[in-house]
């Protein structure tokens, strides 16, 4: 008798907790993408302006984009996807061969390129 009722409390208690756990709205993670210029800022930026991103910064010196987002709406490995298939590298997930060939000559960051004139 007591244990169905210290048992139910505790289910009660379980519940209460599971509706009241939101997963929060906003995260930053900050991870490597190659690349080697302006271009690629832009291009890396503009790969992960989509739904559920509030900021994206890449750093061309140290190779690292800053992400905004909301977990709710994405999952960290997404925003790996979306730079990949724009061509860049991220330390999780490679670009295709594709994706990377389409790339202007001097961004392609693999072969050492350097962007001089812009
Ligand atoms: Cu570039």
């Amino acid at each position: 008798m007591r244990n169905k009722f210290i048992n139910a409390i505790l289910a009660i208690v379980i519940m209460v907790i599971g509706t009241a756990y939101k997963p929060p709205t906003k995260a930053t993670v900050y991870f490597k993408v190659s690349g080697t210029c302006e271009m690629c800022k832009e291009r890396i930026e503009h790969a992960l302006d989509v739904k559920g991103v509030k900021t994206a910064i890449w750093n061309v010196k140290s190779q690292q984009v800053m992400v905004i987002y909301n977990p709710r709406k994405l999952e960290e490995i997404q925003l790996h996807n979306l730079v990949a298939i724009a061509g860049h590298d991220t330390e999780k997930v490679k670009a295709s061969e594709q994706a990377y060939a389409d790339l202007p000559e001097c961004c392609l960051y693999r072969s050492g390129a350097k962007c001089t004139d812009h």
